[in-house]
């Protein structure tokens, strides 16, 4: 099979659910770092015309859109499985990752995690009123994941799946904020959740500082 190359910026959470996909399956694969910003620049437009990443090659075939690129990673290396059969859980995991694009990125990471981790490190000035705003709509995504969880291992049941995949990078990244903290600590069950992620090699493999070794090295 042919190697898996993924374009992106060390750091970033839509990388990271790639590369989890990519670890979890045990698969060959390489990062073909950019630097901060060039995600705009022509050559990366040329790959991805929104200007955003991840991209994924491989071998002929080029894919963007983090959900499509691990649902076609679960079909050309079928195991370990990470689409559950049964239907309601194959609909829960659909839910966390329509959750994840359309409410906790836009509305908990990019106003709350990337003030608080990311621009910081690249010397970004911190929107604080821009954080506090989001607060409550931050509060309401973590209930309503929390609710889903329930007393499950995993967001659609007992075994991994893509869902995971999509909100661990976000989730886990959100409980190392002070903010994130305070409200992931109301739910026992996110919070061993979180742990539970933290936990897996290809979590601990993936994190930005591995990465960005990786980035250095190529
Ligand atoms: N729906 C896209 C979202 C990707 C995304 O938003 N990636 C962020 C980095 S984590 C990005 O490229 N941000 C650059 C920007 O917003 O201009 C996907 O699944 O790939």
């Amino acid at each position: 099979m042919s190697e898996f190359v993924i374009y992106g910026i060390p750091g970033s959470p839509y990388v990271r659910a790639a590369l989890l996909g990519l670890e979890e399956k045990g698969c060959d694969w390489r990062l073909h770092a950019l630097p901060f910003g060039a995600h705009k620049s022509p050559e990366h437009l040329a790959r991805h015309p929104f200007g955003r990443i991840p991209v994924m090659d491989h071998g002929d075939f080029r894919l963007y859109e983090v959900q499509a690129i691990l649902r076609y990673l679960d079909r050309v290396v079928p195991e370990p499985r990470l689409t559950p059969r049964d239907p309601r859980a194959e609909a829960r995991m659909n839910q966390i990752c329509g959750i994840t694009d359309w409410y906790f990125m836009p509305q908990v990471s990019a106003p709350i995690s990337f003030q608080r981790l990311v621009a910081p490190k690249f010397g970004l000035p911190v929107d604080e009123a821009r954080l506090a705003a989001a607060i409550p709509q931050a509060e309401i995504s973590v209930a309503e994941i929390g609710r889903v969880l329930g007393d499950q291992q995993f967001m659609a049941g007992d075994d991994l799946t893509i869902a995971d995949l999509m909100l661990a990078p976000q989730l886990t990244t959100f409980a190392m904020t002070s903010e994130g903290r305070t409200i992931v600590q109301r739910y026992p069950n996110l919070v061993s959740w979180v742990e539970r992620m933290n936990a897996r090699p290809s979590m601990m493999a993936t994190t930005w500082e591995k990465v960005t070794e990786m980035a250095k090295a190529a």
